[in-house]
């Protein structure tokens, strides 16, 4: 293994407010992410694959549901824990923490808050373990930022209902066992289900040629009349509200993983300028790059305190869904921010794969666009500081 060179910035000393359980986690992660993603990501990302077998090591180490109870397999930790391992992945690659985030925030967050005992039971032991994968069906052709438009369907049939429509751009569509998708049942209210990998009339292609998060699996999950059991209809929630709640969690999970990316990407680039000699001096003696690289710690820096912040208010229940938000807009705008400048800094070696960086921008392209594009997000904030929706 090459020797790992990573020295996380933490400027105004973050560490001293984490307890030693978070550090260790922190520790367990990022050593898993040096010996397991690190030295195999750069091929993954150019032969636009995802690494299959990670899923059953972030089992092992605990990655997938770590704030829900270890009756059902998971950790029992707090959120800022999350928060850490979604920064160590996302250091990674976005793709990694992609598939954590669907894992935990999106498949078995909805099972365990709206799902019964018998379904938490069924599913939750093997999506912790990643044993199986699940997906998360919200966006459609037609409705992305509107996702209370969609047209997918269920229609009542007794013993059970029949599924009809198709999801878009569904990260580990292709690779899931089972996925959580949305629905509107014949009055026009969104429920969710689960769907079962080998549902007759379920199909879930993958989606190519994408120049972002190629080490993560897109696809669509289409369903022609497949047959649903009642007993796989989630029976806690219903309306938008369901989605919007998952979404809380991913959404906070990637305010904390965009810290990640950007810190692997400042610590290149500051490395990287302290060594490169241009004339007859360091790169890292001229004004210009010293600008860059004290805005971006400044930045990372900011950045650290709001997902801190947001960290002990959601330990507290007390992490409204505008605050989320507006970190998740902060911290992934802030990345890529960093990334390009990390990238210039770079100069000609930057858009080569010899270095994270150019990967790290291609990622956080599509991580500005999910979950809420940077748009949705400010019109969020502006909601709630207004009282005034600016959507319709
Ligand atoms: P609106 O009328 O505002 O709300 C409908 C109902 O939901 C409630 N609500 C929320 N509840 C919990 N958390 C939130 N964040 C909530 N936001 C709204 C609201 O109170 C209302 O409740 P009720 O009881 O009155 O019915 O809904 P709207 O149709 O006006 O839409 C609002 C908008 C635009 C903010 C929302 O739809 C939105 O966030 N759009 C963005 C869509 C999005 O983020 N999609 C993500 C898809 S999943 C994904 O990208 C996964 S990528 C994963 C990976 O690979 O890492
Ligand atoms: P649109 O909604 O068409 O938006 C296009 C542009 O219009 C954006 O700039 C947007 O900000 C702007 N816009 C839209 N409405 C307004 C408005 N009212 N005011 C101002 N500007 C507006 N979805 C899932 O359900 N599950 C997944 O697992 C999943 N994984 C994804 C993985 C990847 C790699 C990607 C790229 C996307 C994934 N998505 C997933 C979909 C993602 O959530 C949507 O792409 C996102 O919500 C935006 O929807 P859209 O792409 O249709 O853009």
């Amino acid at each position: 293994m090459p020797k790992i060179l990573y020295t996380p910035p933490d400027y105004y000393l973050v560490n001293e407010l984490l307890t030693d359980e978070h550090k260790i986690i922190r520790s367990a992660i990022r050593d898993w992410v040096n010996k397991s993603v690190k030295p195999i990501i750069e091929d993954a990302n150019q032969e636009h694959r995802f690494p299959l077998h990670l899923i059953k090591e972030m089992g092992e180490l605990g990655i997938f549901g770590p704030f829900l109870p270890e009756k059902y397999g998971c950790a029992g930790l707090d959120h800022i824990s999350y928060g850490l391992i979604m920064t160590e992945l996302e250091r990674g690659d976005s793709g990694i923490r992609s598939a954590a985030s669907v894992q935990t925030s999106l498949v078995m967050y909805p099972i365990y808050k709206f799902g019964n005992e018998e379904q938490r039971k069924k599913y939750l032991p093997r999506l912790a373990t990643g044993e199986i994968i699940g997906a998360f069906g919200l966006t459609e052709p037609n409705h992305g930022s509107d996702p209370s438009g969609m047209t997918t369907k269920i229609k009542d049939k007794g013993d059970h209902y029949l599924l009809n429509g198709a999801k878009m751009w569904i990260t580990n569509a292709s690779i899931c066992d089972i996925a959580v998708v949305w629905a509107k049942d014949e009055k026009g209210v969104i429920k969710g289900l689960i769907v079962e990998k080998g549902m007759e009339g379920f199909t879930a292609p993958e989606t190519f040629h994408k120049w972002s998060l190629r080490a993560s699996v897109t696809g669509e999950l289409v369903f022609e009349d497949v047959k649903i059991p009642k007993e796989n209809v989630l029976p806690d929630i219903k309306g938008l509200k369901g989605p919007l709640m998952c979404l809380n969690s991913a959404r906070y999970g990637i305010a904390w993983g965009a810290v990640g990316a950007a810190m692997d990407c400042y610590d290149t680039a500051l490395r990287y300028a302290k060594e490169r000699y241009q004339f007859k001096k360091p790169i890292a003696a001229f004004q210009l790059t010293q600008k860059k690289l004290a805005e971006m710690l400044t930045e990372i820096t900011k950045a650290q305190l709001l997902v801190w912040r947001v960290g002990t208010l959601r330990n507290d229940n007390r992490a409204t869904p505008a605050q989320i938000s507006m970190a998740k807009r902060n911290n992934v705008k802030m990345a890529l921010d960093v990334a390009r400048e990390s990238r210039q800094i770079l100069g000609a070696m930057g858009i080569t794969g010899d270095f994270p960086i150019m990967r790290h921008i291609m990622n956080l392209e599509s991580v500005i666009t999910y979950e809420g594009t940077h748009d949705i997000h400010l019109l969020i904030t502006g909601e709630d500081i207004t009282g005034i929706e600016a959507f319709h």
